[in-house]
């Protein structure tokens, strides 16, 4: 079994070509680790606003002095930024919006009611689908696979039907496209592993999730997928020792 300190140590494919273009130091530096959904929100953030940032590349794991120092949680993503630190990868998502005003796109609506309305199913992502597929990744047995299968599609319906397309809130890439869009990047191991399909959830959910995949900030922020399997192996054995993994056996939410 790779243990999580042996993890393959850097991106690859397109990701990598992204850090290395990312290598110079910037008032803003990028703490990530390249097979973390949770840092490729940001990062898919930092990319679609073009702000410029220097990706320093963590295993999160290790729980190095430097990095709790910048992190208490031990926790990628995290960032510096004018030598303070920041962390949580929403967190940082809102953040890059207002520290840099000019870069475009927003990925929040102006409208303070679009704004909320927005929050709500970034709300409902961080609560119902991202803890879903964890759960479906960990669940041991036919019949616990078959109804963490079926609540994970409960969820995902729930989401579809709000879909306005192309992007979930219309023609905006917007945060609530940014929050799904690394589960959509790895639901490929819930369709190899726990007979999941994206067809079976719903037609709005499969054609939403083939354009956010595609999305250039989502395919630049992405490694091989080969190299996700060692990553994910101990979550389908239920073996898995993140602080994610732990909280959800322990019915927590997730830190
Ligand atoms: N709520 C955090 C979660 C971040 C998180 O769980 N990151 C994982 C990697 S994907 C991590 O650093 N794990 C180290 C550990 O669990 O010890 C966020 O959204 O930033």
């Amino acid at each position: 079994m790779v243990l999580p300190t042996d993890l393959f140590p850097h991106a690859t494919d397109a990701a990598l070509k992204t850090v290395e273009a990312h290598q110079d130091p910037q008032d803003l530096v990028f703490y990530a680790a390249w097979f973390c959904p949770s840092a490729q929100r940001s990062w898919i953030t930092l990319e679609e606003k073009g702000i410029p940032y220097q990706y320093k590349e963590v295993n999160p794991y290790k729980k190095e002095k430097h990095f709790l120092d910048i992190n208490p949680k031990g926790l990628v993503p995290a960032v510096e930024h004018q030598g303070k630190a920041l962390f949580e990868s929403l967190v940082l998502c809102e953040f890059f919006e207002d520290a840099y005003p000019t870069h475009e796109p927003r990925i929040l609506p102006e409208d303070p009611y679009e704004k909320a309305y927005a929050r709500i199913w970034i709300d409902f992502v961080a609560k119902a689908l991202v803890p879903g597929f964890m759960r479906l990744f960990m669940a041991q047995g036919t019949e616990k696979q078959d109804a963490a299968r079926a609540e994970l599609y409960d969820s995902l319906r729930t989401f579809s039907a709000q879909i306005k397309g192309p992007y979930f809130l219309g023609e905006q890439f917007s945060l609530v496209d940014i929050v799904i869009a690394p589960w959509v990047t790895r639901d490929v191991i819930a369709a190899e592993h726990r007979a999941y399909n994206r067809g079976d959830v719903a037609a709005e959910w499969k054609q939403y999730a083939g354009r956010v995949e595609v999305r250039e900030s989502v395919l630049g922020t992405k490694s091989n997928p080969e190299q996700y399997v060692d990553v994910y192996a101990p979550y389908l054995k239920d073996e898995a020792q993140s602080e994610a993994a732990k909280a959800i056996r322990a019915g927590r939410v997730i830190p």
